[in-house]
């Protein structure tokens, strides 16, 4: 079975998300019937791999790749990446397993990845909604983003977002094995990386839920990873953009 963008996989990465993962999964299968599921699960001690499992053993749509440890949600989605690349499919989607990303909502990111090669689920465009953050989520998030927006001139609302849909020929062009951010971090890096590389990447409104279940991941070495390395970027695509207005010394530029 395929969609209109071809064969889909939903990668949901967990770690301890033993009360979430049964509903993250149940809600994709109803939403998108022809998709496939992948769980990426760094051994969670809370047995949520174990629960995996027996959710794949009750339907071949869902698949699990077992790590052997906590290593960060880039690392978790550079293994679907690979999984999903070896097997031939046309599409993958990032999803978290804690509710905040509706499985309602995949329908919208897969119609709009037939016009694009990258679709971002975005919580702050028109129609775009956060449901249950405090003021200072809100405030780190839109800061965040217009912060990105501004220094690596992104011209995306959400860069931050982990809902979101690619073409699998975006990840076969794009060195993956150089993405080393984890968190948020990992989230900018592969957008800017595919803007820049000039693959079409579109936004589509989403609502975005604070979870109720389970503990969240977050945290300030993430927030840190990501203003660290997004100042960093920017310095250096700076640099390089100043390089490139300047005259060639050796004459080579413009004739001799
Ligand atoms: N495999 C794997 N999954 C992870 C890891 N860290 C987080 N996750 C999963 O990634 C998804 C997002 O993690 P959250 O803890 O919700 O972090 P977040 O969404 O960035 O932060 P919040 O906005 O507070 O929810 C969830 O499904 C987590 O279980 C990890 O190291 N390995
Ligand atoms: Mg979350």
């Amino acid at each position: 079975m395929s969609t209109a963008v071809g064969r889909v996989l939903v990668i949901i990465p967990t770690y301890d998300e033993l009360a979430n993962l049964p509903t993250a999964i149940s809600g994709v299968r109803a939403h998108v019937p022809a998709a496939d599921v992948l769980v990426v699960d760094d051994n969670s001690p809370d047995g949520t791999g174990a629960a995996a499992d027996e959710l794949a053993a009750a339907d071949p749509h869902v698949h699990v790749l077992h790590r052997p440890g906590k290593q960060g949600l880039g690392a978790a989605y550079k293994a679907g990446f690979g999984w999903a690349i070896d097997r031939g499919y046309d599409a993958v989607v990032e999803m978290d397993a804690d509710g905040s990303h509706d499985p309602a909502q995949l329908p919208a990111l897969l119609t709009a990845l037939a016009g694009a090669d990258l679709v971002l689920g975005s919580r702050w465009m028109p129609g775009g909604a956060v449901v249950d953050w405090p003021g200072w989520r809100r405030a780190l998030s839109r800061g965040g983003n217009a912060y990105t927006r501004l220094v690596l001139r992104l011209p995306l609302r959400d860069a931050t977002g982990g809902y979101r849909a690619f073409r699998t020929d975006v990840l076969r062009a794009l060195p993956l094995e150089e993405v080393s951010s984890a968190g948020y971090c990992f989230q900018v890096d592969l957008a800017w990386r595919t803007w820049r590389a000039g693959f079409r990447v579109a936004e589509v409104p989403i609502t975005f839920r604070e979870r109720t279940l389970g503990q969240s991941k977050m945290s300030g070495s993430i927030v840190g990873e990501a203003l660290v390395k997004v100042t960093l970027w920017a310095l250096t695509n700076r640099g390089a953009r100043l390089r490139a207005r300047l005259p060639h010394r050796n004459g080579t530029r413009g004739g001799s």
